[in-house]
């Protein structure tokens, strides 16, 4: 990697490698989505931010679509070094850090406001969990409300029996189980691919993955079900963030916070427009009909049940919060 440290201080440890970084400057930051994404643009703009907040001293050149890890990649890269920074979907990381899940938890923060206050709940103990992987999170930004794509009209899982489900977590992997699919994991830099070749026939996600991939030269229906706002998170190499001076630490959180906050306005602000999108390159969107929805409802149940018996006590505490801050 040409990612350029001055005075680098290694220090061998059992587990991940502890990096202390007296000064650094050249930061590459590999993302997963593609560049035209309003997720990559953000980073675009954090690394814009960054670099006038400090003054220069951190330049931060952003690798949208995968071209630089894959987003597969991107933790582990970041985890161990190799990028001192890096952009990813943060439930992709449920199996090793099960609190990632917080925003997998089904039609249970549906809208940006519920969505926010449920982060504010989870993202101490979210935290904690990312500080054992060697991470720092600087910034977090939901993805639209998720609804299923299909290559035809679905009323219930009679329909949905045998199809190929492109799952992106092990969460929409238990949908696809429950509902008689079989499903397959891609990344959504390889998703057009997948439908052509017929690798993957359907997938859960927002109205922003399927205009991104132009899926409707493979598919024709989408359902809205909004069961989920998963997130984005830019996460740092936390021997490196721990490195720096206390005030490039808050020159960099102030852009961070700034950035969250206008990825997540900016997200909304897209929701109903990449609807409008798929409508107009000819694909039928509309809401999921109740029979499905009553079924995807009842795997949610058991998806939560799932959630809180790996999160334990952490994952209770995250809903009691939350639900003491709704009421
Ligand atoms: N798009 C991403 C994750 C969630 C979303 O809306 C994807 O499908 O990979």
């Amino acid at each position: 990697m040409n990612t350029n440290f001055k005075n680098i201080i290694v220090a061998g440890v059992a587990g991940f490698m502890s990096t202390s970084v007296l000064m650094a400057d050249n930061w590459d930051m590999p993302m997963a989505y593609s560049a035209s994404n309003f997720h990559s643009e953000m980073g675009v703009v954090f690394a814009d931010k960054v670099r006038d907040y400090t003054a220069g001293d951190i330049n931060i050149t952003v690798h949208a679509g995968g071209s630089l890890f894959k987003g597969g990649e991107i933790k582990r890269a970041v985890q161990t070094g190799q990028a001192p920074i890096g952009e990813r979907f943060m439930s992709a990381h449920v199996n090793e850090a099960p609190l990632l899940g917080w925003d997998n938890v089904p039609f249970l923060a549906t809208t940006y406001a519920t969505n926010e206050k449920l982060w504010s709940a989870a993202k101490g103990k979210v935290n904690s969990q990312l500080a054992d992987l060697n991470l720092v999170a600087l910034y977090t930004c939901p993805w639209p409300g998720q609804g299923f794509y299909f290559n035809k009209s679905v009323n219930s899982s009679a329909d949905t029996q045998g199809i190929k489900f492109r799952s992106y977590n092990s969460a929409t992997a238990t949908f696809a189980e429950e509902l008689g699919m079989i499903p397959v994991q891609i990344e959504a830099a390889e998703l057009s691919q997948a439908l052509a070749t017929g690798v993957a026939e359907a997938f859960i996600s927002s109205g922003s993955t399927g205009y991104d991939r132009k899926v409707w030269e493979s598919l024709t229906h989408y359902y809205k079900v909004n069961a989920w706002l998963p997130r984005n998170y830019v996460i740092v190499n936390k021997g490196v963030w721990d490195g720096l001076s206390d005030s490039t630490r808050a020159n960099i959180t102030k852009a961070a916070d700034e950035t969250g906050a206008a990825c997540t306005a900016k997200s909304e602000e897209l929701a109903n427009w990449y609807f409008e999108q798929l409508t107009a390159n000819g694909m039928s969107v509309e809401d999921a009909g109740p029979e499905f929805l009553a079924e995807l409802e009842a795997i949610g149940k058991k998806m939560t049940a799932n959630w809180l018996t790996a999160t334990g006590a952490d994952g209770q505490a995250i809903l009691d919060d939350y639900k003491a801050m709704t009421n």
